[in-house]
C-alpha cells in the first residue's frame, strides 16, 4: 500500500491528525492494533480545554460535543472540609472547559474519517517502522488474519501512545528521555449516579487526594489517591464509597451520591518527555512522546495540540516543499509540553499526600492551598493553565 502520511494509532492524536490532514488535502492511512469497538469504549480522559473544543468545532467535528458536552465555567478546590470555587470563566476572560468523554471524541473522529472515505485499519498492529531516515519510510503491519503487509509513505506519524512501537523505533542515543514517577496512583470508578455537584471538585485530604468528576447528568467519575501497586481486589465497591465519603465530606456534610459501579481501574501517575519528537521522517505526537499525570486533565488536550502543529507542517511541506515548520515541530511542541508538564506537576504536588512528608511539609501544603483560594493572582494562574494555554502561532 502507499499513502502520503502513515499514522500509527487511532487515539485522539492519530485520528485528529488524519482528519486535519484530510482538510488540508493530504492523504493518510491510520493503522490501529485494536478493534473499533475497543477504541470507542475505552474509558480515559473527560476534560476538554477551550482550544480543543474550538479545534473540533472549526474543523467540522464539533456538533455532538456542543450538543452533549457539559460546559463548566469553574471548578472547586476543597480542603479542611471547605470547598472554594475557582471561576475559570471570569479569571480567563470567558474561557471554559467542557466535560465530554474521550471515547466520545474518538467516536466523532472515526465517524468523520470513515464518512469522508478515510482509511482506518482496525485490528491491525504495526510491527516495525523502516527507512524513516529515507524519503520513503515504510510501516510493516499484520492484517487482521495475520498476513504481513507493508505501507510505504512520505511520512510516518507515531501516535501509538506510551506503549506503542514508534518511540522505540528511534535509536536510543538519538532521544533524551525525561522521566518522573510519583509515589502514588489513582483508583478511578465510573458510577451510575447523578452528579450531586455541578462542577469538578479537586480535594486535598490527609487520607489522600480525591477528585469528583462526571460524564453526564447520570454518570459520575470519581478518583482517589492510592498506592502505585494497589490491589483492586482489596477495594470492593463499599470500601471505595466509604473512602470517597471520608475524603470529600465537607463541614456541612456533603458527600457524593452513590450508585452501581460500572468500571473500576488504577491509573499510573507519571511525567515523561522524549526529546526530540521527531527523527528523519518519523514524527511522534501525544502519549508516544509525553505523559503527564492526570491531575491537570491535560493528556488528551496535549495530544490535540501536537497534531495541530504537525498537520500544518506536513501539509505545508507536501504543498510547497517548505521544511521550516517540519524542522521546528519538536521545538514548538516541547515549549508547550514542558509548560503543561509543570502545571500538572504543580497540581499533583499541591493536592496529593506524599509518603514520608514531614508535619512542616503538610502545613506548607495547606498554606499553599490557602494562598491559592485567597489570591486573585494565584487563582488566575491556575485558571489560565486549566482552560488551556494559548497555542503559539
Ligand atoms: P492513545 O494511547 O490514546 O492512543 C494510541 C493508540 O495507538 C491506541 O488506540 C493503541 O491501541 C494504538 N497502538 C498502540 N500500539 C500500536 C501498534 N503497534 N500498532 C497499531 N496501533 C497501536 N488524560 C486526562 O486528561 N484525563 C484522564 O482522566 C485520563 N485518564 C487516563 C487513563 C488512562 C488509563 C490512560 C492510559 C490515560 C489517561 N489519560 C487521561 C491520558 C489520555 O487521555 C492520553 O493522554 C490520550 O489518550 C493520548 O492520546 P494518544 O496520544 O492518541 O494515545
Ligand atoms: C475525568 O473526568 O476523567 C478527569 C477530570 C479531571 C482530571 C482528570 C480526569 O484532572
Amino acid at each position: 500500500m502507499r499513502t502520503q502520511v502513515g499514522i500509527i494509532g487511532a487515539g485522539p492524536a492519530g485520528l485528529m491528525l488524519s482528519h486535519l490532514l484530510h482538510l488540508e488535502g493530504v492523504e493518510s492511512v491510520v493503522i490501529e492494533a485494536r478493534s473499533r469497538q475497543y477504541c470507542e469504549e475505552r474509558v480515559r480522559a473527560g476534560v476538554l480545554e477551550q482550544g480543543t473544543v474550538d479545534l473540533m468545532v472549526e474543523t467540522g467535528v464539533g456538533d455532538r460535543v456542543q450538543r452533549e458536552g457539559l460546559v463548566h465555567r469553574g471548578l472547586d478546590i476543597s480542603f479542611l472540609g471547605r470547598r472554594h470555587r475557582i471561576d475559570l470563566c471570569e479569571l480567563t476572560g470567558g474561557k471554559c472547559i467542557t466535560i465530554y468523554a474521550q471515547h466520545e471524541v474518538i467516536k466523532d473522529l472515526i465517524g468523520a474519517r470513515l464518512g469522508a472515505g478515510g482509511r482506518i485499519l482496525f485490528d491491525t498492529p504495526a510491527v516495525s517502522l523502516d527507512d524513516f531516515d529515507s524519503d520513503s519510510p515504510r510501516i510493516r503491519f499484520a492484517a487482521p488474519g495475520g498476513e504481513p503487509c507493508e505501507l510505504t509513505c512520505d511520512f510516518i506519524a507515531g501516535c501509538d501512545g506510551f506503549h506503542g512501537i514508534a518511540r522505540g523505533s528511534i535509536p536510543t542515543g538519538a532521544l533524551t528521555l525525561y522521566d518522573r514517577s510519583y509515589p502514588f496512583a489513582w483508583l478511578g470508578i465510573l458510577a451510575e449516579a447523578a452528579p450531586t455537584a455541578l462542577e469538578l471538585i479537586y480535594t486535598h485530604h490527609e487520607r489522600g487526594f480525591a477528585l469528583f468528576s462526571m460524564r453526564s447528568p447520570s454518570i459520575t467519575r470519581l478518583y482517589l489517591q492510592c498506592a502505585p501497586d494497589e490491589d483492586l481486589d482489596q477495594w470492593p465497591d463499599e470500601r471505595v464509597w466509604n473512602e470517597l465519603d471520608a475524603r470529600f465530606r465537607t463541614l456541612d456534610g456533603w458527600t457524593p451520591s452513590r450508585g452501581p459501579v460500572l468500571q473500576k481501574g488504577v491509573a499510573e501517575m507519571r511525567g515523561f518527555v522524549a526529546e526530540p519528537m521527531q527523527r528523519g521522517r518519523l514524527f511522534l505526537a501525544g502519549d508516544a512522546a509525553h505523559i503527564v499525570p492526570p491531575t491537570g486533565a491535560k493528556g488528551l488536550n496535549l495530544a490535540m495540540g501536537d497534531v495541530r502543529v504537525l498537520s500544518r507542517a506536513l501539509a505545508e511541506f507536501l504543498r510547497s516543499g517548505r521544511r521550516d515548520l517540519l524542522d521546528h515541530y519538536s521545538e514548538s511542541c516541547l515549549r508547550r509540553v514542558w509548560k503543561v508538564q509543570r502545571f500538572s506537576w504543580w497540581m499533583t504536588s499541591m493536592l496529593h499526600c506524599f509518603p514520608g512528608d514531614s508535619e512542616f511539609d503538610r502545613r506548607r501544603q495547606l498554606a499553599e492551598l490557602d494562598y491559592l483560594v485567597s489570591s486573585h493572582a494565584a487563582m488566575t494562574t491556575l485558571a489560565e493553565n486549566y482552560v488551556g494555554l494559548p497555542f503559539d502561532e
